[in-house]
């Protein structure tokens, strides 16, 4: 792939001797992880498509959209609001940082003990090997984590960086005209970049579009609460990863003619592992691509991961926007209240995460649950303190992994893995 669009690669300014070398770990990594996996449905063929040409065509899409003059912008969560992008004829694409790759050249200039997703996306930014980066005509930062908010401001000085003031308290009417008026602010930005005006009808459009993808991943996660699973924990998540960088509609379709496979899978009862496999949720920290450490390393004991309560996961798609009338501020305030539903660790307080845990365990059948933090991300690490009291509460075994982007503790975590599901065996047998 990286010959065919080599001069795509000049164009964009990468560092095309570094993406080499990255594309060719990724594809062995992929290979290894995905292509080996027994009795995965057809319909993943797309799937498997789009990865390989993750950094190929869908940036040749892109880059042939911003040569009509449209505009692509770049965001690192899901309080993004993807409708205002698409209402301006924008594209949004995700940025956050899964691998490993470059947190070395992102440690040369921030301190080690940040949170590797942070260190990961700045990394890529640093050396030129993110052609999502480097197609971005605005990066769009949010006040999430002290650790995103700051390094935000060290990206600007490499690429026009927009930040959205996050309320932390979402559910109360001033965090809620708060948002209202940012996300007035954000409109305005975006309508600026693009020269086009947000209309009520535009953004009308793009909310139906991006409510259509949230439905066809919300049919996928449901169709996984089957016992066995139709598909696979990595299958499920490289599609929720996915999510963020294809084209909505067409990846919407896809997901869609995947379910219709999956419902025959399950009427069929084919499934992915043993219908007495254990079940387990994970629950915290985003995975973003190509981050597939944990998935990988349970899905090789032979346990099911049937849903991720995470931005990669639940948090992505288990709302809708829901307009109540038909004029902008009507629109804006659908996107308020949607995206102040979104529980990221960052709010507090954070009860509604804590419940959605509880209802999701109980909706998907899990027999434990698998709380994973990134190092140094203190929202999630602390929050699980909360988790931990509410799974005791309901009597669901947890196990706590906090970890980073490097393979060195696979070995130590598989072992933790293994130990934490004979747990569950044995409280299945007493
Ligand atoms: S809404 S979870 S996507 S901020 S970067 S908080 S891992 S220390 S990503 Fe997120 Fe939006 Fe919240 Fe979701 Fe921790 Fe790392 Fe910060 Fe992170």
């Amino acid at each position: 792939m990286s010959e065919k669009y080599v001069e795509m690669y000049k164009s964009l300014g990468m560092n095309i001797e570094k993406h080499n070398i990255l594309l060719d770990a990724l594809g062995q990594f992929y290979s290894s992880i995905y292509l080996t996996q027994k009795s995965r449905p057809k319909k993943m063929d797309y799937f498997d498509f789009v990865v390989s040409e993750i950094h190929g065509l869908r940036i040749k899409e892109l880059n042939d959209l911003r040569a009509q003059g449209k505009k692509v912008v770049g965001a690192f969560c899901v309080y993004a609001p993807e409708e205002i992008a698409y209402a301006a004829e924008a594209s949004m694409v995700g940025l956050c940082g899964g691998a490993d790759f470059s947190v070395p050249d992102a440690e040369a200039i921030l301190p080690r003990s940040l949170c590797p997703l942070i260190k990961s996306f700045y990394g890529f930014k640093l050396n030129g090997t993110c052609p999502y980066f480097e197609s971005s005509d605005l990066v769009v930062g949010e006040t999430t984590c002290d650790g995103k908010k700051k390094v935000y401001e060290l990206l600007n000085d490499l690429i026009p960086t927009y930040v959205l003031e996050i309320p932390h308290k979402p559910d109360t009417q001033q965090g809620k005209e708060f948002w209202f008026k940012e996300l007035e602010a954000f409109k305005a930005k975006i309508e600026q970049l693009t020269g086009n005006k947000i209309t009520a009808e535009k953004l009308k459009d793009s909310i139906e579009l991006i409510n259509n993808k949230r439905k066809a991943l919300q049919r996928l996660s449901d169709l996984r609460a089957n016992s066995p699973s139709p598909i696979s924990g990595l299958d499920a998540l490289l599609i929720y990863q996915i999510s963020f960088n294809d084209d909505p509609k067409r990846f919407t379709a896809k997901v869609n003619e995947l379910c219709d496979e999956l419902e025959e899978r399950v009427r069929n009862g084919v499934g992915v592992a043993d219908k007495d496999a254990t079940r387990l949720l994970v629950s915290g920290c985003p995975m973003a691509i190509p981050n597939w450490k944990l998935h990988s390393i349970v899905q090789a004991t032979g346990a099911t991961i049937v849903a991720e309560e995470s931005c990669v996961g639940t948090r992505l798609f288990s709302d809708l926007v829901e307009p109540k009338g038909d004029s902008i501020d009507d629109l804006l305030w659908a996107l308020v209240e949607k995206y102040s539903k979104i529980p990221c660790a960052c709010f507090t307080p954070n009860d509604r995460r804590i419940k959605s845990i509880q209802s999701l365990a109980k909706q998907f059948k899990a027999d434990g649950i698998i709380y994973y933090t990134l190092q140094n991300c203190h929202d999630y690490n602390v929050e699980s303190v909360k988790v931990d009291r509410a799974m005791k509460a309901q009597d669901l075994p947890m196990l706590k992994i906090e970890t980073d982007y490097t393979m060195g503790d696979a070995p130590q975590i598989q072992t933790r893995v293994e130990a934490f599901l004979e747990i569950i065996q044995g409280k299945k047998q007493a």
